[in-house]
């Protein structure tokens, strides 16, 4: 317990299971003493959270419903939050979804309805979600989303997802912009390769982790742990200085040619 975040109240969204990169950063968050409220949207990852919870003697302030591709539930789910918390003080975005099919072959290919979906899940939620919680951030906040190498650069088979956390970043970029003058910092951590449930069966994958292995400047993968710990840095007041930022927390890899 380091005590970064005591007394202070985090909305993290995103957990599916143990290996999710919201779950290595709500352990992190917990460590310095912050108040966690989670957010679902199936039921399945309920009831792994509520287990997750459970075998970490992790109490949470609530864990409420929340669909980030319907703006009544996004709405529905912070007024939850409104009544029992009255104030919040961060927020973990870690949600993103494209279908399986645009995960493959050529970027040229792209649906219009698939590159919606994965602009609609993986970018707009980000500017919904902070217009709902900029309400509640009445003492100053930070919101830190997830991001990947991927938004700047050509990743195999990333295609409709590149492009999403592409618009993600940016909206890190204009949200900071909007929401200084309220004392809200918005950053986004972009990590290295994960195995987490969301990239499960995509094709590439083993691949890219060795790639990362043997070329990273520290030659080895990262882990959700590390993510947790940049996150909370940037939710807590070390990084008071720091908006609209992209923390890169890969082994260093993105600083290669
Ligand atoms: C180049 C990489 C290899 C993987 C390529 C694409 C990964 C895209 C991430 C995106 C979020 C995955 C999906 O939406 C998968 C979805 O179609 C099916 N899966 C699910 O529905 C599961 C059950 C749930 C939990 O997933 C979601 N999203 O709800 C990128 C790798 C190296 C790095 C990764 C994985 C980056 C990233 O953005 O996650």
């Amino acid at each position: 317990m380091n005590g970064l975040l005591n007394g202070k109240t985090v909305v993290v969204m995103g957990v599916a299971n143990e290996r999710s990169l919201a779950w290595g950063i709500a352990k992190s968050l917990h460590g310095a003493g912050a108040k966690l409220i989670f957010t679902y949207r199936k039921e399945r990852s309920l009831a792994k959270l509520t287990g997750l919870l459970q075998d970490s003697a992790i109490e949470p302030l609530m864990c409420v419903s929340c669909d980030v591709n319907d703006d009544a539930s996004i709405e529905a789910a912070f007024e939850e939050i409104k009544q029992q918390t009255g104030v919040i003080h961060g927020l973990v975005h870690s949600v993103a979804f494209a279908e399986k099919d645009e995960l493959k072959g050529e970027y040229v290919d792209t649906s219009r309805e698939g590159f919606l979906l994965a602009q609609d899940t993986s970018a707009y939620s980000l500017v919904a979600v902070a217009r709902e919680a900029k309400k509640l951030m009445t003492e100053g906040g930070s919101i830190v989303t997830q991001s990947y190498i991927g938004a700047t650069r050509v990743v195999r088979n990333y295609n409709v997802m590149g492009v999403a956390k592409a618009s993600l970043e940016a909206s890190v970029r204009y949200l900071a912009e909007d929401l200084g003058k309220y004392g809200i910092r918005v950053n986004a951590v972009s990590a290295g390769p994960i195995r987490t449930l969301a990239a499960k069966g995509v094709s590439g994958f083993n691949d890219i982790m060795t790639t990362i292995e043997e070329r990273a400047p520290l030659r080895r993968n990262i882990d959700q742990d590390e993510v947790g710990d940049a996150t909370l840095f940037l939710l807590s007041s070390l990084s008071r200085g720091v908006t609209g930022d992209v923390l890169h927390v890969d082994a260093g890899y993105h600083i290669l040619g």
